[in-house]
């Protein structure tokens, strides 16, 4: 079996949990996808930081059951919301994948396994990967980006402008989107109402210069952590296509996106 968890489908620990954030279209104001986030509540140690059990699984080798039970979970939430609401035939399920998982050789045939099993269209699916998982992945990076996107499966480059890409080998990917990493979002200093002190403290110019380089590599962008209105309307102004952040809504659990979905439709 390619995935080591018990024939039941729970996953290994008990206490990991999805929660769903909302992405939105920033010009319709719509939803049009959820990023899946791992929350791990603790029985004794309570709610424990992704960032912290994600890079200890990353370490253990544990993140690769525990990915593919992620990925699996998502998918299977997706194509559940898609029965419940049938009018959400373009709205796309988020997923991270891992530096580990990335790298592995049965990659996409056990992705492509898990969407047999959850019968969820590949077009609904959109695989995040950092930047610098993708550009320290070395020469078989290329093959296979070309693989996934052969399967109709999207892909995303995460924390987009905190790795160092290069320019050369970007253009080659098959990559729909960039999401700009929310420290470039909430360093954006909004006139008339931020006026900044020193040149390096206003991230303005390279949210519009990453904003541009998306779309001149035919790519669209989505924006990470965005807290105002200020933020929605000037990204929105630039060309940004899609927002995600506590402006628009937290990362939710199931039975609250749930609801949401059902006031939408
Ligand atoms: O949800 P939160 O902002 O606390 O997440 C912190 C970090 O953990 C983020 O960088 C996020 O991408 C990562 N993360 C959350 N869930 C997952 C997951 O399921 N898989 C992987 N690989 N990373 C995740
Ligand atoms: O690295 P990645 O993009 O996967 O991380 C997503 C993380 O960002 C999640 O842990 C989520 O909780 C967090 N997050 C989402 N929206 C916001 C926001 O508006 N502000 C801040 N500070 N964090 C956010
Ligand atoms: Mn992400
Ligand atoms: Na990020």
């Amino acid at each position: 079996r390619y995935i080591d968890i018990d024939e039941s489908g729970q996953p290994l620990l008990p206490e990991l949990v999805l929660h769903y954030q909302p992405i939105m279209d920033l010009a319709s104001q719509n939803i049009t996808g959820f990023e899946a986030l791992s929350r791990w509540q603790h029985p004794t140690k309570g709610f424990m930081n992704p960032g912290q059990f994600i890079a200890m699984a990353e370490e253990t080798g544990l993140i690769i059951p525990l990915g593919w039970w992620i990925l699996r979970e998502a998918c299977r939430q997706m194509r559940h919301w898609q029965k419940k609401f049938p009018d959400l035939t373009d709205i796309t399920m988020s997923v991270n994948l891992a530096s580990r998982q990335f790298t592995m050789p049965d990659l996409t045939s056990s992705i492509q396994l898990i969407l047999e099993e959850t019968k969820l269209s590949p077009r609904n699916l959109k695989l995040e990967i950092t930047e610098s998982t993708i550009m320290d992945t070395g020469e078989k990076v290329t093959k296979v980006l070309n693989k996934l996107r052969s399967l109709g499966i999207r892909l995303a480059i995460d924390d987009f402008g905190t790795g160092y890409s290069s320019l050369n080998y970007l253009y080659q990917f098959p990559i729909n989107t960039l999401k700009i990493d929310r420290s470039f979002v909430s360093k954006m200093m909004i006139y008339p109402h931020h006026v900044p002190l020193n040149k390096g403290d206003d991230s303005t110019e390279i949210v519009r210069t990453i904003v541009d380089l998306a779309h001149n590599l035919g790519m669209d962008v989505t924006a990470e952590g965005v807290e105002t209105t200020e933020q929605c309307n000037y990204l929105h102004e630039m060309g940004c296509e899609y927002g995600q952040g506590y402006y628009f809504s937290k990362p939710l659990s199931p039975d609250a996106a749930t609801a949401i979905l059902a006031e939408m439709s």
